[in-house]
C-alpha cells in the first residue's frame, strides 16, 4: 500500500475524547494496511517526558519533544497520531513548524469544558476545582481554541463512529496515492 505519512496532531482538553478517538483511528488505519503509531501525552509523560510538569515552559518542552519524535516517525513513512492537549496557539505553531506545514494535520477535538468536566473520567477536574491540582488546563491554566484547525470534531454531538468517519474522510485522501 502506497502511503504518504503525515502527523495527525490532536488538540483538546483533558476528557475531550482525544485518546479514545486516537486509538480508534489507529486501529482503523492499521486494519486498512497503513503503518501507524500513536503518541499520547499521558503515556509520553511516564517515559521520554517524565521530568516535565504542567508549567507553560514544561508544556512547551513536552510538545517540542513530541513534535520532534513525530517528525522522526513520519520520516520513516509511519502515519503518526499525536494526542496532547496542546493548549496554546504558540505551542501549536511550534509543532507545526517542527513537523512542517505540509505534513501537519491539526485535529481539534472540540468538546466543551462543561462536558469534559461532567465526564471527569479520572476525577482530575474535581481535584482541580478543589485546588488539589494546580495549573489544570481549562480551570486555572489557559486553553486557546484553535483558530484554523484542519478539522474539528464534536464528540458531545456525534458518536465515536461518526467522528471517526469524519476524520477518515478528511485524512484518507491525504495519505493514499
Ligand atoms: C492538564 C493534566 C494536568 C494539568 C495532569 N493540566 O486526561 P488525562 O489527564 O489522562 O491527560 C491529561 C494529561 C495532559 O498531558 P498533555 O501532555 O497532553 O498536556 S500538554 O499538551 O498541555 O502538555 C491529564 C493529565 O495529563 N494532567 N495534570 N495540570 N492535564
Amino acid at each position: 500500500l502506497k502511503q504518504h505519512s503525515i502527523v495527525i496532531w490532536m488538540v483538546g482538553l483533558s476528557g475531550s475524547g482525544k485518546s479514545t478517538l486516537a486509538k480508534a483511528l489507529e486501529r482503523d488505519l492499521h486494519d486498512r494496511g497503513f503503518l501507524t503509531t500513536l503518541l499520547d501525552g499521558d503515556n509520553l509523560r511516564t517515559g521520554i517526558n517524565n521530568n516535565l510538569g504542567f508549567t507553560e515552559a514544561d508544556r512547551t518542552e513536552n510538545i517540542r519533544r513530541a513534535a520532534e519524535t513525530s517528525k522522526l516517525f513520519a520520516a520513516c513513512g509511519i502515519i503518526t497520531i499525536c494526542s496532547l492537549i496542546s493548549p496554546t496557539e504558540e505551542i501549536r505553531s511550534m509543532s507545526k513548524n517542527i513537523i512542517g506545514a505540509n505534513d501537519y494535520f491539526e485535529l481539534f477535538v472540540n468538546t466543551p469544558i462543561e462536558v469534559c468536566e461532567q465526564r471527569d473520567v479520572k476525577g482530575l477536574y474535581k481535584k482541580a476545582r478543589a485546588g488539589e491540582i494546580k495549573n489544570f488546563t481549562g480551570i486555572d491554566s489557559p486553553f486557546e481554541h484553535p483558530k484554523a484547525p484542519s478539522l474539528e470534531v464534536r464528540t458531545d454531538l456525534h458518536s465515536l463512529e461518526d467522528c471517526l468517519q469524519q476524520i477518515l474522510t478528511a485524512i484518507l485522501p491525504k495519505i493514499t496515492y
